[in-house]
């Protein structure tokens, strides 16, 4: 299975807690086959005096969406993520791990929509902290319901 990941965060040594999770994802989840550049971007969707810093990554995995949803769930909690959300809203974090995209070992789309989990990542296509730092990584990989590339979408 290839899965992409979407890196955030906005507090502290933002460039340390993206290399932490990345690490922690390689030793936990499986492979890293590629890790895009990290991106300095604006607070989307809510007010804050953080700017962020986001990045994607692509790692080759056995395990399942769900085995890895509670695995960068784990990883989340132990680097210092308090709450999710305030009121619903978003909020300012040491580190925010999000699963985008999934494929099985023949190139074929994995869909879920699951309490707690929804691949592909249902927003995934509004946010350009998102979408710059994976066209950069996978620049040809189609959207699996959109059916158009993460550089078409970018
Ligand atoms: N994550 C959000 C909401 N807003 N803005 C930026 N720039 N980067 C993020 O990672 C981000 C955001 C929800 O997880
Ligand atoms: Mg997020
Ligand atoms: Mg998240």
């Amino acid at each position: 299975m290839t899965i992409y990941f979407g890196l955030g965060t906005n507090l502290g040594d933002k460039e340390q807690h993206l290399r932490t999770a990345v690490q922690k994802i390689k030793e936990r989840i499986g492979k890293v086959i590629s890790l895009s550049a990290f991106y300095a971007t604006a607070p989307w969707g809510f007010t804050s005096e953080h700017t962020f810093l986001n990045a994607a990554l692509c790692v080759e995995t056995q395990l399942s969406p769900l085995e890895i949803l509670k695995i960068t769930q784990e990883i989340e909690l132990e680097m210092g993520r308090i709450h999710k959300s305030v009121n619903g809203a978003y909020s300012d974090r040491v580190i925010d791990i999000d699963l985008l995209l999934c494929f099985a070992g023949d190139g074929t789309p994995v869909l879920l929509d699951v309490p707690g989990l929804q691949l592909p990542h249902p927003l995934m296509q509004d946010r350009r902290f998102v979408l710059e730092p994976l066209a950069e990584i996978a620049p040809d990989v189609v959207h699996p319901v959109l059916k158009k590339t993460m550089q078409e979408l970018l």
